[in-house]
């Protein structure tokens, strides 16, 4: 007996997209004036990233962006999230900006425009110019204003045609893995910069948001994208729940504390005191942080599982953090702490797939920052797609996470969540940091030889879901 379901439908006007960033697609890194990325340094840095493999040709899209918008239309998505590159418009990252460089964010965005698709734009996504760095990068002030600067540019340029601003792509990844384990750029392995660092993102967001108001249309949207994590622990002991909250504090109250309530948590000073006093935040810095936003962006992969470290575990030794392996912690100051794989099916990437991950992240922050509209604003993952001999790319497995991810959306909607989008991470496969291309992520299948692109089955089954605005049976 067949057991009717009921279909999973979304709301009319729910965002149906994709998300890319600059680094990983774009390639043409010496084009148009643009100047090395703290990215372009590191990944040409022998040993930092997998076969030595950079973005410098990517999968090309800026060459092909307008055959990549067609193909997200022909898909069905209605919305894009992608990010700009802050070498491609202010190459020193100080001074005036570059217009061949904001002229092709203006074609790409006049381009999804006509295919009826809704660019949300990002402005941070770890691309910092080679310069900036070389001044201190994000452990030093100044560069907070010289995001804002950027920001104001980028949102005179384009704040005429795109309503969906987004400023740092997941600030956690920028500060701890770029400072703190270095598997990231610029690669540094400092705890006291890595803190410095974060406090200097919370306040180039903060200003950043204000220079984009002060320049764009009132209607516009300024969000911020968090890779706010939901971290459980091995038992409800006091020592693994304390674990919990240190690691909890380092990964969301760092961020969301300053940016959504003009704080950081008390406990987050008393653990890392043994590493800097903070004194860095100066009079004025959380208010400055702390900016009226008009949505929160989310992006969820997997949970997180720790609990207490033992003494043996505590004398520790390289970890592998999922982002790469590093002797160096990206967590500062919590050697007590132990990550746990999490029981359950893993993807490419080592991460367990669960779902209600997704629902606790949305649940929690429809209480943390009351009456402000989300939007997944990342989430997917990477499997070992191969096309088969007739040349199609299968990938149940993709379809499958999708589903279940989406319907943990849908649960939250039900449970009076306001989620207004979703976008899947990636569009197409690309440059996956530190693992190179070894690692696909894309709904669309890109042939590194020929930079020929081929949907997969999870693409045709997204368009799908958002064509219909509900979700396909697995089967199809
Ligand atoms: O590829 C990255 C992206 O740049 C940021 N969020 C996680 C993705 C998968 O690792």
């Amino acid at each position: 007996m067949s057991e009717s379901v009921a279909p999973v439908t979304f709301p009319p006007a729910f965002r149906w997209g994709a998300a890319t960033s600059a680094y990983q697609i774009e390639g043409a890194v010496r084009e148009g004036g643009r100047t090395p990325s703290i990215w372009d340094t590191f990944s040409h840095t022998p040993g930092r990233t997998a076969r030595g493999e950079t973005g410098d040709i990517a999968v090309d899209h800026y060459h092909r962006f307008r055959e990549d918008v067609a193909l997200m239309a022909e898909l069905g998505l209605n919305a894009y999230r992608f990010s700009v590159s802050w070498p491609r418009v202010q190459p020193t990252g100080r001074g005036p900006a570059v217009q061949r460089g904001l002229d092709f964010y203006r074609r790409l965005v006049d381009e999804l425009l006509a295919h009826g698709i809704a660019p949300a734009l990002t402005l941070y996504h770890w691309d910092l110019p080679q310069e900036l760095e070389d001044a201190g990068g994000w452990p030093q002030r100044d560069v907070a204003h010289r995001f804002a600067e950027y920001a104001a540019m980028v949102g005179e340029a384009l704040g005429d045609r795109v309503e969906q601003w987004i400023t740092l792509n997941e600030p956690w990844c920028s500060a701890f893995l770029g400072y703190a384990s270095g598997v990231h750029a610029p690669g540094r392995t400092d705890a006291v910069a890595s803190l410095r660092a974060a406090h200097h993102l919370n306040l180039a967001h903060g200003l950043g948001t204000s220079a984009l108001r002060s320049v764009m249309p009132s209607r516009n949207s300024v969000a911020v994208s968090l890779n706010s994590a939901v971290v459980r622990t091995v038992s409800r002991e006091p020592d693994d729940l304390a674990a919990g909250r240190r690691i909890d504090d380092l990964a969301n109250g760092v961020f969301h504390g300053p940016m959504l309530h003009g704080a950081y948590p008390r406990s987050l000073f008393a653990a890392t005191a043994p590493l800097t006093d903070w004194s860095f935040v100066q009079d004025g810095d959380l208010a400055a942080a702390n900016q009226p936003l008009d949505a929160l962006g989310l992006n969820y992969y997997t949970p997180a599982l720790v609990s207490a470290a033992t003494a043996e575990e505590k004398a520790g030794g390289p970890r592998a953090d999922g982002h790469g392996v590093s002797a160096f912690s990206p967590w500062p100051g919590t050697d007590d702490v132990v990550f746990h794989q999490t029981p359950g099916e893993q993807t490419e990437m080592g991460w367990t797939v669960d779902p209600t991950g997704l629902h606790e992240l949305i649940t929690r922050y429809t209480k943390e920052a009351p009456g402000l509209p989300l939007y997944v604003t990342e989430n997917g993952a990477a499997y070992d797609d191969r096309p088969d001999a007739d040349g199609r790319v299968h990938d149940p497995e993709r379809i499958a996470y999708l589903h279940a991810h989406l319907s943990a959306v849908h649960r939250a909607l039900a449970d009076g969540a306001d989620v207004r989008g979703y976008f899947l991470w990636s569009l197409m496969d690309n440059f996956e940091w530190s693992y190179g291309y070894g690692r696909r992520f894309g709904a669309v299948y890109v042939d590194y030889a020929t930079l020929a692109r081929t949907p997969k089955s999870s693409a045709r089954w997204y368009g799908k879901a958002a064509r219909d605005g509900r979700l396909p049976p697995l089967e199809d």
